[in-house]
């Protein structure tokens, strides 16, 4: 960057953060580095530090600088799935014998990492519900070093209050851990809260457009930044050159992508507010959401994603998801096109007979951009 350094604002620094026109050919987009190796000038002699592409890669660069610029943190890291960067992340902060205290309300597979993996590992967990700070401190024991929390979390879009969470876990000697899928960086950065560590799974409202898996660590401080690239290279479940790319332009396109995926997401959640087949919307841009001041302290808008019960039970909300058509029935959430989802049967199905049970009768929607109009007719046809 030139030294006359304008300040940048967060879609300036999507759109071109860790990325400089190509000084070979001024190609303005980053090129897909598609190789795993690199010639060196002499033994030892590398080229702006690139030797193998697991240990660093061009495009995962740019996308690594982009994703630490975005969150406001320290250090970026690209991984192959949400998941693991979670694993990554666990692996490098805790050892056995540490205790880490995770949500009441979490995704699924994030819960299986704990209660399955860690613990075979000889790591302990504690579930707290996140949205009760004293309930969150009744759960710390002396070996806790981190506290994990998603906010908005999945599936029930519960609001924990990221500030005081941070004094909870530091007083205690540990880290706030914070999984931004839901919110992205454009609605919510949690490091300006005092959290120690933002993940995401990119393959959502990072990538935007449902054809790519990925995930990210943003540390706040260079110092846990760098042992986490240590482990992102030693345990090397990094992201791929294609899939880099893929994150990286869809980040360009964040911020409008997640001003009409609220927009809409808000008015879906108006129309299913007064459907009388609907027992309970939730949404944290509605008033009546317990955490809706927190979330409007911490959060720009209010996101895409929203939940909501059907009256009939567990059959009537399969019913729903099978007869929509417009939002198409499937896992994942984030992308451009409206999704439906049956979380105990689906996303979450592996907490079953868990803390972390998600009402059977629940419905889960990811709002997409497309026209409201269509939307509105779709969910109501699907309704009944
Ligand atoms: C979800 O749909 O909740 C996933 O993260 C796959």
């Amino acid at each position: 960057m030139t030294e006359h350094q304008l300040p940048q604002g967060f879609e300036t620094l999507a759109i071109h953060a860790g990325q400089e026109a190509d000084p070979q050919t001024g190609a303005v987009v980053t090129p897909i580095y598609q190789v795993s190796t690199y010639k060196q000038d002499g033994v030892g002699g590398l080229r702006n530090g690139y030797e193998y592409s697991r240990s660093a890669n061009p495009t995962r660069t740019a996308l690594e600088e982009c994703l630490a610029a975005i969150e406001g943190g320290a250090r970026g890291l690209a991984f192959a799935s949400g998941l693991a960067a979670e694993d990554t992340l666990l692996r490098t902060v805790l050892k056995p014998g540490d205790h880490i205290v995770i949500p009441n309300d979490a995704y699924g597979g994030t819960f299986r990492l704990f209660a399955k993996v860690l613990t075979r590992w000889g790591v302990e967990f504690s579930v707290a519900d996140t949205q009760n700070l004293a309930a969150v401190r009744d759960a710390l024991r002396p070996n806790t070093r981190a506290l994990w929390v998603e906010t908005p979390s999945n599936p029930l879009l519960g609001i924990s209050d990221i500030a005081g969470l941070a004094e909870v876990a530091h007083q205690a000697g540990a880290l706030l851990v914070v999984d931004n899928t839901f919110a992205s960086p454009y609605l919510q950065q949690p490091l300006s809260f005092g959290a120690d560590v933002v993940v995401h799974s990119t393959t959502k409202y990072m990538g935007g457009h449902s054809d790519v898996v990925g995930g990210a660590l943003v540390a706040a401080e260079a110092g846990l930044g760098e042992e986490l690239a240590y482990h992102q290279n030693a345990m090397g479940a990094v992201a791929g050159p294609f899939d880099a790319w893929l994150v990286l332009r869809g980040i360009k396109t964040l911020g409008v992508r997640m001003d009409r995926h609220s927009s809409n997401a808000a008015k879906v959640a108006e129309l299913l507010s007064a459907h009388p087949k609907v027992s309970q919307v939730i949404y944290p841009g509605l008033p009546s959401h317990p955490g809706h001041d927190i979330a409007a302290k911490q959060m720009k808008a209010f996101g895409g994603m929203v939940s909501f019960r059907v009256n009939g039970g567990e059959q009537a909300a399969v019913d729903v998801c099978n007869r929509a058509e417009l939002f198409t029935l499937g896992e994942s959430l984030g992308g451009v096109e409206s999704l439906i989802e049956h979380p105990g049967r689906m996303t979450h199905a592996s907490v079953a007979g868990s803390a972390l049970e998600v009402p059977s009768d629940l419905v889960r929607v990811s709002v997409g951009i497309e026209a409201i109009d269509d939307l509105l007719a779709d969910l109501t046809r699907a309704l009944g």
